[in-house]
C-alpha cells in the first residue's frame, strides 16, 4: 500500500543519509528481507550476517534479527555504531542460558571444551572457547572430537543432540530450547507427508529429534535453502521460521513450499512457525531506529567483548 511504500522511500533515504547498511536474518518479515537487498545490505543466516557486517565499509549496522545477532556485530565491530529495530528482539535460547548459571555449569566440568551456539548473550560467549552456528557445528564438532576433546555444548538440547550423533562426539549438552522450532510435531508432519507423498522434508536441527528423523535434509537455513533449490522435487514441506519462505520462493519461483505442522495433536497449527522477537522488527521500527540516536544502540561491555571475541574470531576463522 502507499503508505508502506512511502515509509519503504524514507528509510532508503536514512540508510543512505545515516551511512548505514540493513544486515537481515532470514527469519525477518518478507518487508525487511525484500527492503534489505534493494539497499545493499544482506539477508542471511547469523554466520553469514556476522561475516557480512564485519566486512561491509559502512559506518552503522543495522541489524533485524534478535539481540545476540546485534550483539555479535557489534564485538566483531566495536568502531562501529550497531542499531536494532528494538532492542526487545531476544530469543529463547539465550534467555534461558543464564550467564551465571553458564559459569558454574563450565566451571564443574573444566575438562570439557565448552562450545556454545550463537544464539547466546554475549556473556556466555565469554565463557566459551569456541561460538558456532548451525552452518558449522557439525564441522567445528568434528574437529575438536578427532583432537580427542570432549565438549560441554549450550544452550540447545537439540541441537547438541543432533551434532552429538553426527559426530559421535562425547557432549554434555545444557538442556535450552527454541519456542519455534521444539514445536513441530513428528505425528502431524507424518499426516502431512502422507497427504504429500512427492515432497522432500527440509527441517533445522533445533527442532525435536523425531522430526529431524524424518527429514530429507537437516542443515541450517542457508543449507536448507539450498537444499530447496538443489533437491528435484517440486513440493517441499519445511520445518523452521516461515520467514525462510521468502527467498526459497524467490530462488525457486516454481516449486511449491508447505509449512511443517507445530502443536499437538487435535490443534495443529500450520502458519505458527514464527519467532515472536524476530517478528518485532517492523518497517516502522526500522524508521525509528535510523531516527532515534542512541535509544536503540547496542552496547557490550568492554572486557566482556574482549573475551567473547575470542572464540568468535576462532569461528570466522575455522576453515573445514
Ligand atoms: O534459529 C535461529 O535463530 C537461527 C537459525 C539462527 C541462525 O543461525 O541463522
Ligand atoms: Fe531464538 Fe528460536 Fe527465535 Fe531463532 S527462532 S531467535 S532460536 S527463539
Amino acid at each position: 500500500d502507499a503508505e508502506r511504500d512511502a515509509a519503504i522511500e524514507r528509510i532508503k533515504r536514512l540508510l543512505i543519509e545515516k551511512d548505514a547498511v540493513l544486515v537481515a536474518h532470514y527469519y525477518t518479515d518478507n518487508d525487511i528481507q525484500a527492503l534489505a537487498e534493494a539497499t545493499g545490505g544482506c539477508v542471511a543466516d547469523s554466520l553469514e550476517m556476522a561475516r557480512f557486517g564485519n566486512q561491509h565499509p559502512a559506518s552503522t549496522l543495522l541489524v533485524a534479527g534478535v539481540k545476540f545477532m546485534g550483539e555479535t556485530a557489534k564485538i566483531l565491530t566495536p568502531e562501529k555504531k550497531v542499531i536494532m529495530p528494538t532492542l526487545e528482539a531476544t530469543c529463547s535460547l539465550d534467555i534461558g542460558c543464564d550467564a551465571d548459571e553458564f559459569s558454574q555449569f563450565c566451571d564443574q566440568h573444566p575438562d570439557r571444551t565448552v562450545v556454545v551456539y550463537a544464539n547466546t548473550s554475549a556473556a556466555v560467549k565469554a565463557r566459551a572457547d569456541w561460538v558456532v552456528t548451525s552452518s558449522i557445528a557439525l564441522d567445528v564438532v568434528d574437529h575438536l572430537d578427532s583432537e580427542g576433546e570432549k565438549i560441554l555444548w549450550a544452550p540447545d538440547k537439540h541441537l547438541g543432540g543432533y551434532v552429538a550423533k553426527q559426530t559421535g562426539a562425547d557432549m554434555l549438552l545444557w538442556q535450552g530450547a527454541c519456542i519455534v522450532h521444539d514445536e513441530f510435531k513428528s505425528n502431524a508432519l507424518r499426516q502431512l507427508k502422507i497427504e504429500h507423498p512427492e515432497a522432500a522434508i527440509l527441517v533445522h536441527p533445533e527442532s525435536p529429534e523425531s522430526v529431524v528423523d524424518m527429514a530429507d535434509a537437516v542443515g541450517s537455513t542457508s543449507q536448507l535453502i539450498k537444499a530447496s533449490q538443489e533437491l528435484d522435487n517440486e513440493t517441499f514441506i519445511v520445518a523452521t521460521d516461515r520467514g525462510i519462505f521468502y527467498k526459497m520462493q524467490q530462488l525457486s519461483p516454481t516449486k511449491t513450499f508447505i509449512e511443517a505442522p507445530t502443536g499437538g495433536q487435535g490443534a495443529t497449527c500450520r502458519s505458527c512457525a514464527h519467532c515472536p522477537w524476530m517478528a518485532m522488527n517492523g518497517l516502522l521500527a526500522i524508521e525509528e531506529a535510523l531516527l532515534d540516536g542512541t535509544g536503540r544502540e547496542v552496547f557490550v561491555d568492554e572486557s566482556i567483548r574482549q573475551k567473547a571475541l575470542v572464540p568468535l574470531n576462532r569461528m570466522l576463522n575455522f576453515q573445514v
